[in-house]
């Protein structure tokens, strides 16, 4: 039976083969922070998903906050990206890059002159990071941060916009900005983390502000058709919290609108957890209708725990694109095996953080006959 999971979309800018994505799935396969041939490799692997956004992409030394991760901040960077975008376009695959700034989940053994991690405000996020320490993977408490002085913000909303076109010249058909999972848009959004008390925190428009800006100048270097946001409004990830996120998503989601941005991409619930929570309810249907009546335009994508059936009531009642994480680890050809109906490979979490090709490129695809 032919399902609209498998007819193409019309992001903004990004023409896609199906409504299947591959999230945002942090690896830790990037030695030194550079991307490498076999990264080229899994990326390629996954090219038949409508989009893939990669994993998340320090935009420079301070936005970095786990051992391994990869960035795009120089040109070394950048020509090993190039790399996996021309493998995944010769596959026919589209990819977008993820921006990523840590903000305070970070650990001062990962940042230049082993300084403090950024934050909005001097508040300790309880929650880990890892370390590769004689060459094993450890996890270890985050740093205390430092606030940002309000002098250096702008500077901050520059990085993004020059990872931005960074990401364009390294290939990429687009960029997602990282908004979520308690990372430092998500920090200057919520009120568990951002206790500010000039342009940047207090009242929802403030504490929104830094978001709107880092979108507004990724959008002017890239367009806003090529620009995309991930969200989580309840996610409790990396101990943020917010006391009223309903009225503060509708807020950012509103002013989002009417820039024209290629997609919003919205965590259900608690990132790789339960979709709903109890003491965190939220209105995700409201937040849609919030952009879509103040002319939202791209797609509407939305990730965590997804299946087909699930997937295909989401399209059904208002959805564009629906993200899936762990099932895309494990089966590089996930587009086919949930056309399929299945089988599907099991992901083995011993080999999600750091590692080398076990249990990255050697999940096997299904064998091409049919
Ligand atoms: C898992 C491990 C480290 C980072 C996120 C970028 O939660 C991450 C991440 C996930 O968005």
């Amino acid at each position: 039976m032919s399902s609209p999971l498998f007819t193409p979309f019309q992001a903004g800018a990004l023409r896609l083969a199906n409504r299947v994505v591959m999230a945002p799935l942090t690896r830790n396969r990037a030695p030194g922070g550079l991307p490498n041939d076999l990264m080229v490799e899994y990326y390629r692997q996954r090219a038949s998903a409508g989009l893939i956004i990669t994993e998340g992409t320090a935009i420079t030394p301070q936005g970095q906050g786990y051992a391994d991760v990869p960035g795009l901040y120089s040109t070394e960077q950048l020509d090993g990206w190039r790399k996996v975008t021309r493998a995944v376009h010769e596959a026919g695959g589209r990819i977008v890059t993820q921006l990523w700034h840590v903000g305070r989940v970070s650990h001062v053994d990962l940042q230049p002159h082993h300084a403090l991690p950024v934050a909005p405000s001097a508040i300790r996020a309880h929650t880990k990071t890892v370390l590769i320490r004689d060459g094993v993977p450890t996890f270890v408490e985050t740093s205390p941060p430092r606030a940002l002085d309000l002098e250096e913000i702008p500077g901050i909303v520059r990085d993004y916009a020059h990872a931005a076109r960074f990401a364009i010249d390294a290939g990429f058909d687009g960029v997602e900005i990282h908004g979520a999972n308690g990372y430092l848009v998500d920090q200057f959004l919520k009120t568990g983390s951002n206790q500010r008390h000039d342009d940047y925190g207090g009242p929802i428009p403030n504490r929104a502000r830094f978001a709107l800006e880092v979108v507004r100048a990724v959008a002017d270097a890239v367009g806003a058709d090529r620009t995309g946001i991930r969200l989580s409004p309840v996610t409790p990830a990396n101990d943020v919290q917010d006391a009223h996120p309903q009225p503060l998503f509708e807020y950012l989601v509103r002013h989002l609108a009417p820039l024209g941005l290629a997609y919003i991409h919205v965590i259900e619930g608690a990132t790789g957890g339960a979709r709903v929570l109890e003491d965190r309810p939220f209105d995700y249907d409201a937040l849609r209708t919030a952009w879509r009546s103040h002319g939202g335009t791209g797609a509407w994508m939305v990730n965590n725990g997804y299946d087909r059936a699930l997937a295909e009531q989401a399209l059904a009642q208002g959805a564009d694109l629906v993200a899936f994480g762990r099932p895309f680890i494990a089966n590089p050809d996930l587009v086919e095996r949930l056309r399929r109906g299945g089988p599907f490979n099991t992901p083995e979490r011993a080999t999600f953080y750091g590692g080398g090709a076990h249990g990255y490129t050697d999940y096997p695809a299904l064998a091409d006959a049919s």
